[in-house]
């Protein structure tokens, strides 16, 4: 499962994904290369830890999401931007917001303001797809022999629902279709229809008050609405390379329970309707992703060398023939 981050210049993105991902990156004015950069994060997950501890395995597997850092997207630029078509193949979109004030780091609209910040972003990701839904009926419309069944789906899909969408400059995510158009159009890869998490980067001294409320978006499983989840990424990058008990006291000084980032990787993890089951035995005790609602039979497809004919009546199994749990 695949990540992309993104949103204005000098945000915090890239400070971001070395917290997330354990990466060294540079960031801000000695990022000079703005080269894209992919990563892998852990998924937290204190069930799996327990199950180590318990087990002490000689390999350990959590799950993962891999996150892929491109340079800030400016006004104006979506419709063009190289960098945009490097997250296509990405399975959902983390928009960071700033909302620390910084007089070294000057704001591109001049002010602090992430509720516009959000809306400048999803509308550089609507320009981006408009011109690549314009580009592709132009190819249909050029089309010499008439048009296939499927082309005449995909056709009337893109001219009927989706273009006056964007032309009323409406993220397609918010489009509710039913089953065969959703997965046509999950097919076109366009960016305003990818699952997003607003990740709003505040100033150290306002992580442990500031709620996702605060800027307009919901707290992660409190509803429908556009999720968000409050960091201090430079707070974070520190915690994360402090040693477990340093942490905890690091923490408590903040007034946090956890890392703001598993609460980041989590919900990733969630918003694309993702949730694991482990297997454990001496060998290994690992975490193993599956779609929620997912049954039986579908999640022991997931384990390669598990015939799913067998494990489909009762839990997986793990390859060592041990025990899993959900
Ligand atoms: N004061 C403050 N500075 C921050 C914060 N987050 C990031 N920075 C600083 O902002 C600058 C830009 O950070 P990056 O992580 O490189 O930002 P970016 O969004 O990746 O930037 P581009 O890739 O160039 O668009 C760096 O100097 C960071 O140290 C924050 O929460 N507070
Ligand atoms: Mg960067």
């Amino acid at each position: 499962m695949q990540f992309g981050i993104l949103g204005l210049p000098k945000v915090g993105k890239t400070t971001l994904f070395n917290t997330l991902t354990s990466a060294r990156e540079a960031t801000g004015k000695f990022d000079a290369a703005g080269a894209a950069h992919v990563g892998v994060a852990r998924v937290p997950d204190p069930r799996l830890v327990g199950l180590r501890d318990l087990f002490r395995p000689r390999k350990y597997t959590p799950a993962t999401v891999e996150y892929v850092d491109i340079p800030g997207i400016s006004k104006g630029e979506g419709a063009e931007s190289l960098d945009l078509a490097k997250l296509k193949g990405v399975d959902g979109l983390l928009h960071v917001v700033r909302a620390f004030e910084d007089p070294e780091i000057p704001h591109p609209g001049g002010r602090l303001d992430p509720a516009s910040d959000l809306a400048t972003l999803d509308l550089e990701l609507i320009l981006a797809d408009h011109s690549l839904v314009e580009r592709r009926l132009e190819r249909l419309a050029k089309g010499k022999k008439g048009l296939s069944p499927e082309e005449e789906r995909e056709r009337a899909l893109l001219a009927g629902t989706v273009l006056p969408a964007l032309e009323a400059e409406t993220p397609l995510r918010r489009l509710a279709l039913a089953g065969d158009d959703e997965r046509l159009l999950r097919g076109f890869q366009l960016l305003s229809a990818k699952p997003l998490l607003a990740v709003v980067n505040v100033a150290e001294g306002d992580v442990a008050r500031a709620r996702p409320e605060d800027f307009g978006l919901v707290a992660h499983g409190a509803g429908e609405g556009l999720h968000g989840v409050v960091v201090s990424a430079p707070i974070e990058l520190e915690i994360s390379r402090l040693a477990p008990d340093e942490q905890r006291e690091f923490l408590a000084d903040l007034g946090l329970a956890e890392p703001s980032l598993d609460r980041v990787v989590r919900a990733c993890y969630e918003l694309l309707g993702l949730i694991a089951f482990f297997t454990v035995g001496e060998d290994e005790v690992r975490a193993w992703t599956i779609r929620r609602g997912a049954t039986a039979r579908e999640a022991a497809g997931t384990i390669p060398s598990t015939p799913t004919s067998s494990a489909a009546s009762s839990a997986p199994r793990s390859r060592a023939g041990t025990t899993c749990c959900a």
